[in-house]
């Protein structure tokens, strides 16, 4: 808040500025060289304030469970309080592959709009399957054959599993936070370009446990300070891909 209090007062200064230059112009008709130089003086700070643009900052979220290892596939969506952010893009389509008896890849991160399709390249049939209220869909894919695209237009999670290997799971993380990011080995999750405000940092994760709201931190941004940090420590249930049953699908 006090960034944004400062950013208001500075639009004032700069309205001020104009309101000065006929100061300037009287004080230099009445020959008040005292007067003169502290506006002068005043100006030259004013200027300074008025061409600094308040400088956007990094975001750095570090995600690790909690034995401190890091935690890969976690999805960090940010949230600025006083809403905006950079422009949507258009709606795109995306592919979940089936490779190996696997989903590739596990989790994806969609925009609600977004479509997703399922494609088999095993040599072996996939009954692919969703029970989410957001979007529930059920279809056998045989060997090289793709779905029809499937609309995501809510925001929510997806679990999708294969009817025929229960061990065959990938999350769909639909959202419409203005900057969505998933984390690899590292655990972490940098987010560019984020302006001075408050932001509400939200975090989720396959394994934690379902059917519970994301992990959610709020941070402050201050203009021009550089990077800041942000730790969450995960309490997470064994991976799902090694004991597939329905309380995962419960979203
Ligand atoms: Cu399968």
């Amino acid at each position: 808040m006090a960034v944004l209090g400062m950013r208001a007062a500075a639009t004032g200064m700069v309205l001020g500025w104009h309101g000065a230059t006929a100061a300037v112009r009287d004080a230099m008709v009445a020959g008040r060289s005292r007067d003169m130089r502290s506006i002068l003086v005043g100006l030259a700070v004013l200027e300074l304030l008025a061409v600094q643009p308040a400088r956007a900052a990094d975001l750095v979220v570090k995600v690790s469970d909690d034995q401190g290892r890091p935690v890969a596939d976690a999805v960090v969506t940010v949230l600025p309080r006083s809403g905006g952010g950079p422009q949507r893009p258009p709606p795109e389509r995306r592919t979940i592959d089936q490779k190996n008896l696997m989903f590739v890849p596990y989790i994806e991160v969609f925009r609600p709009g977004d479509q997703v399709v399922f494609r088999n390249s095993d040599s072996t049939r996939h009954h692919v399957y969703s029970f989410s209220p957001i979007k529930a869909f059920e279809f056998v894919l045989a060997p090289v054959e793709s779905s029809q695209p499937q609309l995501l237009d809510k925001p929510g999670v997806v679990a999708v599993g294969c009817n025929i290997h229960d061990h065959m799971i990938s999350y769909l993380y639909v959202s419409d936070a203005p900057w969505i990011a998933h984390s690899g080995a590292s655990g972490v999750v940098t987010i560019h370009g984020l302006a001075a405000g408050t932001y509400d940092v939200r975090v989720w994760q396959p394994r934690l446990r379902p059917g519970r709201p994301d992990l959610v931190q709020s941070t402050t941004i201050v203009a021009g300070s550089g990077t800041t940090g942000l730790a969450f420590a995960l309490k997470l249930l064994p991976d799902p891909r090694l004991q597939f049953d329905r309380e995962h699908t419960n979203y």
